[in-house]
């Protein structure tokens, strides 16, 4: 099985992309080894602090954050990052033709459970301006030259496309490498299976509402098709999911917060997926536009998330039209 930069090389992916790939699979073993540790290296449970999005952050958040920060500023290539644990970004190699912005520990939830959890990330090419601030990240999704997440489940794999199409690594724990498991990832067009908050549903857009309503009467409704649901609680492994067998997954507009409608952030949770749902056939989409063509304002900037299967989202897309926000 081919090994990580090898696979890259064949892709003829440049060296310096090449180089920050390979940090972050460095990191990924690290953060691997420790989510693996758990309790018996104290690892566990919260710290006294909350992160910018007002979530106490776990212990595991802050390690995960330091790692990656520390291994990717290392990097020449890296000019800055953005991290979902960072109030604002951290500057790295004046010249660094890449910036990197990464959810260190998605699904956070998960991690006292011993459920799966992930690492986010999306790299984008440092504009010409090279202004050394936030306003860097602000480029669309589609402006990524990169995006993937590494997934700590009971396998540690990591995914990603480069523009390329999608693939997936399998961690040798035997011999410490990223082996290619699944050269070319094509989510299937229909689907049986969907993943949202149901205990959400009071919170939601009465379309929103129709639409998962509709999917819960099954074949003896206007769906004609029996559903059935998902629901991990970790945006990367309900993604996976996704792109291993099909699926929609969403995360929709819900009236709980008025000044917080939504759950998940752009820069480091839709932005890469949405690369990575496209890349393998799939829609990504807010309900109003895909998320790729998004104007990020703000690097922590929040979206509705609809994704997967491309047949199933048009549906949804289909019950939505119209409605002010999905
Ligand atoms: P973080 O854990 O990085 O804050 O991410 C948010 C998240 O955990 C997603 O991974 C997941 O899809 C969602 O929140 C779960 O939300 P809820 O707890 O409402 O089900």
């Amino acid at each position: 099985m081919q090994r990580l930069i090898p696979t890259l090389r064949n892709d003829q992916v440049d060296e310096a992309l090449i180089s920050v790939l390979n940090s972050l699979s460095i990191c990924a073993k690290e953060i691997s080894f420790r989510v693996g540790q758990g309790d018996l290296a104290g690892v566990l449970g919260s710290t006294l602090d909350e992160n910018i999005q007002g979530e106490t952050q776990k212990k595991l958040d802050v390690l995960s954050n330091q790692l990656l920060k520390d291994i990717l500023l290392e990097s020449t290539h890296v000019r800055a990052v953005a991290s979902e644990e960072e109030d604002g970004i951290v500057t790295g190699a004046a010249e660094g033709q890449y910036l990197v912005a990464f959810d260190p520990l998605d699904g956070s939830s998960n991690i006292d459970i011993n459920s799966m959890v992930g690492t986010i990330f999306s790299i984008l090419p440092t504009p010409a301006d090279n202004s050394g601030d936030a306003s860097m990240f602000l480029q669309p999704g589609r402006q990524q030259v990169a995006a993937g997440y590494i997934l700590y489940g009971p396998r540690t794999m990591l995914v990603f496309t480069t523009g390329r199409g999608v693939k997936m690594f399998t961690l040798d724990q035997t011999v410490g490498e990223f082996l290619l498991t699944d050269a070319d990832v094509q989510i299937p067009l229909d689907t049986e299976e969907f993943a949202i908050n149901m205990s959400n549903h009071r919170h939601w857009r009465p379309e929103m509402r129709r639409y998962i309503d509709d999917l819960l009467l099954g074949k003896d409704g206007p769906r004609g098709k029996n559903f059935n649901m998902r629901w991990i609680a970790a945006m990367v492994a309900d993604v996976h999911r996704v792109l291993c067998r099909g699926g929609l997954f969403t995360y929709p507009w819900d009236g709980r917060s008025h000044s917080k409608p939504y759950k998940l952030r752009l820069l480091y949770e839709g932005n890469p997926m949405a690369l990575l749902v496209e890349q393998a056939g799939g829609i990504a989409h807010t309900g109003q536009e895909a998320i790729l063509d998004i104007q990020p304002d703000d690097i922590h900037q929040r979206i509705s998330v609809i994704l997967g299967s491309k047949n199933e989202v048009a549906a949804c897309l289909n019950y939505l039209e119209g409605s002010q926000t999905a």
